[in-house]
């Protein structure tokens, strides 16, 4: 063994893994770094020249670090043309951020196309088995300001940017396949009621308040995608381990015109996993960036997340039997009715390397559809097309938001658009406008057989303000949801439930809340209104009776878990004199599992173990708490054990891994620690001996797991 080790599994800094190349005809830039002639390439320069540090206007700068005064106790002079414009700029830095969506984290990657669906579809993107295009992803919270923290509970923006030959193609989704409303013309609204309120300004990124829930008790059709929010679905353990939909159901298209509605599924390699409520309120203090740090690590360290895309193919037949509506955005086609056929996988490789000009910039479009792809006729939908685009003009300011690198498609773009502010891309020649008679100089000109040709549906209607009677059951798929938890799931549904309600001060909106559970599961409602401490209310009047649905199974988390501890982390507590056979056990065990690892320490300059190997800390205790990781090992000395007895963050740290119902490896001087922390004095099955060598690979096995949830019954008031 080496004489120092450092304190991580994988550690920044190790060489990562290869990205795979770039398909071909991607060479566009990808960052304002790399765009030549943007300026940004001084930074990459190794040229002693091009490393001056100049002005925007390329005068070298001899002083950047004081002002230009009268004597070196001022004033400061007006002439100082450095200082105006370093102060002018930074003044200027901020750009609106998103009306929703406002924090998220993105990655580039490839698609790789496996199962060809050129039988439906004239998508040069969907066509070519082994294809390979490239993508920028970018996960989001909902309701949060930029500066808020990942774990709020709240849904996750799943939005992917495919650079196809054809142009741009964006599946703006999430991470729930339904929408909490129906038509386009209450999102507004519903941002309004989530959001802060307006005169207090709060509360941040979260929908336990009065407005949210005064909101839902009177929107029967949020009912379905309520249940989802208040499911472990909004607490993820990492961007890495949610599903994500294109909600709504849109057309593949082939070039003779045939349509076949399509629903879009990715579904993490990494399998779904998520945290608990006490826990994401622990992580977002301890880290709140839980989730970017969790993706730029998996990724740095060559760890690279992938999502296989599935699609649900139907044509209009089939769609005229379902017994709900598929234009309806808050239901959802159970794979069990239609299953989900694996197409391609996602595989993100490639950090940013500039988080403005690419997370911040990168400008989704859900009416970015490639030749192939069409919208159906969804209310929702329709809004959405007209929605990103307008405010991306407001967030990025100019209609050429287009010529940044990150939205510039790959392939070619030509047309007559000219001018603007910030234009990078003006057309070249005479002609600007068409028809014109300019002949090989007269620009590009309309292609029917490559072009875009909509899906020509038949229309004969009359114009109405009005929602369709076939959207009108609004309980069933709600009830289909509980029913398909497993009994743990529907326990965490039911507490979320008891404290988002319990934030709510008006006694009429909690009751109005709980009549709409009446008409979802009666055991639900008895619950939420025992928990809250209220009579049951009278059912909510629905224009619809619920229908007993049969459970899908895929609606659940953790009866679609990862089969192995794999890209899942280990803190592991050390003292000086810890064992270290057993480190060294225990370390090989995770890496073979391919599992990361860390060391929490007394301090961070870390510690020497029994056998006199130094290790590096990664966490000082207090600042890494046991929320921070899917396990952990407790392996202190005796000496060491007695100490940390008397240290409130170490207590903590062994109470809450047991509280979140961890996998816990005890080492063999752990017992006073445990005791100290009262734990119980009877260890349950999720602790784990780690005594001789190979229990360590018996612990990690045991992690696969990832929580001992028998655990959860008897740490829990509300289980009671
Ligand atoms: Fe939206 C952003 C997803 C309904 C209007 N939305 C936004 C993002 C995602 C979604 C993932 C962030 C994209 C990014 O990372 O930049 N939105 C959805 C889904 C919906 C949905 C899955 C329902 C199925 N959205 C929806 C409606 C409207 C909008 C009905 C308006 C009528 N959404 C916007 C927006 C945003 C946005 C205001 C804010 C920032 C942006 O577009 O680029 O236009």
């Amino acid at each position: 063994m080496a004489a120092t080790k450092n304190g991580a599994g994988k550690l920044k800094g190790e060489t990562p893994a290869k990205a795979p190349p770039l398909p071909a005809g991607s060479d566009l830039p990808t960052s304002f770094a790399e765009t030549p002639g943007a300026g940004g390439e001084t930074h990459q320069s190794t040229n002693a020249a091009e490393l001056t540090m100049t002005t925007q206007q390329g005068i070298p700068i001899a002083d950047g670090q004081n002002s230009l005064k009268a004597g070196p106790r001022g004033p400061t002079l007006l002439e100082d043309f450095i200082l105006r414009e370093k102060i002018f700029h930074f003044d200027h830095e901020r750009i609106p951020e998103r009306v929703v969506h406002a924090r998220g984290y993105g990655a580039h990657g490839v698609f790789e196309l496996t199962d060809s669906l050129a039988d439906v579809t004239r998508a040069d993107v969907l066509g070519t088995v082994g294809q390979q295009t490239e993508v920028f992803v970018r996960f989001s919270t909902v309701a949060g300001n930029a500066g808020s923290m990942d774990l709020a509970r709240d849904v996750r923006g799943f939005a992917v940017k495919f650079y196809t030959n054809e142009g741009n193609w964006d599946i703006v989704g999430n991470n729930i396949p339904v929408f909490f409303i129906q038509d386009a013309i209450k999102f507004p609204d519903l941002v309004h009621a989530v959001k802060q309120e307006p005169d207090r300004g709060f509360p941040q990124a979260q929908s336990a308040h009065d407005n949210f829930w005064d909101f839902a008790s009177l929107s029967p059709e949020a009912w379905h995608m309520i249940m989802w929010q208040m499911s472990d679905r909004t607490i993820p353990r990492s961007f890495r381990t949610i599903e994500g939909f294109g909600v709504h159901t849109f057309r593949l298209v082939t070039a003779e015109g045939k349509s076949t509605f399509v629903k879009f599924h990715w579904k993490p390699r990494q399998g779904l996993q998520s945290v608990l409520w006490n826990e994401a309120v622990k992580i977002n203090g301890a880290d709140p960036d839980f989730h970017r740090r969790d993706l730029w690590n998996a990724i740095e360290s060559g760890d690279f997340p992938q999502w296989d895309l599935g699609v649900q193919l139907f044509d209009q037949e089939t769609a005229d039997k379902l017994p709900f509506d598929h234009l309806d955005s808050t239901k959802l086609i159970p794979e069990e009715d239609i299953p989900v056929r694996i197409i391609g996988t996602m595989t993100l490789n490639r950090n940013v390397d500039n988080f403005f000009a690419n997370t911040e910039q990168v400008a989704f479009c859900t009416q970015n559809v490639p030749p192939g792809v069409d919208f159906s006729d969804d209310p929702l939908l329709h809004g959405r097309n007209f929605s990103y685009l307008d405010t991306q003009l407001k967030r990025l300011g100019s209609p050429n938001f287009t010529h940044l690198p990150i939205n510039a498609p790959r392939s070619p773009v030509s047309n007559f658009q000219q001018d603007g502010h910030m234009a990078m891309r003006n057309p070249k020649g005479r002609a600007n406008y068409e028809p014109n008679s300019w002949g090989a100089e007269g620009g590009p000109r309309e292609n029917p057989a490559r072009g875009f040709v909509s899906f020509a549906a038949e229309i004969q209607a009359p114009k109405q303000r009005i929602r369709s009677e076939t959207f009108a059951d609004h309980y069933s798929q709600a009830r289909q949801f509980y029913v398909s938890q497993l009994p743990i799931e529907q326990k965490h549904i039911g507490d979320a439930l008891v404290f988002e309600l319990s934030k709510v001060e008006r006694v009429d909106i909690r009751a109005r809340a709980v009549s709409h559970l009446r008409n979802i599961h009666d055991d639900l409602a008895a619950t939420v209104a025992d928990g809250l401490g209220m009579d049951l209310p009278n059912a909510a009047v629905a224009a619809k009776p619920t229908l007993d649905l049969p459970p899908s199974p895929k609606l659940s988390i953790l009866a679609n878990g990862p089969v192995s501890f794999k890209g899942r982390k280990m803190g592991i507590l050390l003292t000086d004199g810890s064992d270290a056979k057993m480190f060294a056990a225990l370390t090989a065990a995770l890496d073979t599992e391919e599992a990361t690892w860390e060391v929490i320490a007394p301090k961070i300059g870390g510690v020497t173990l029994d056998d006199g190997t130094a290790v590096a800390a990664k966490h000082k205790i207090d600042g890494g708490p046991s929320v921070l990781f899917d396990a952990v090992a407790i392996l202190p000395s005796a000496d060491g054990a007695a100490m940390l007895a008397q240290d409130a963050p170490s207590k903590d740290f062994v109470s809450d891994a047991f509280g979140h119902c961890k996998f816990i490896g005890v080492g063999a001087n752990a017992k006073p620690l445990f005791d100290e922390a009262r734990l119980p004095a009877e260890l349950d099955d999720g602790f784990v001996a780690l005594a001789k060598g190979k229990d360590a690979t018996a612990f990690v096995t045991a992690c696969r797991e990832l929580r001992f949830w028998p655990r959860e019954m008897n740490v829990d008031l509300d289980a009671a």
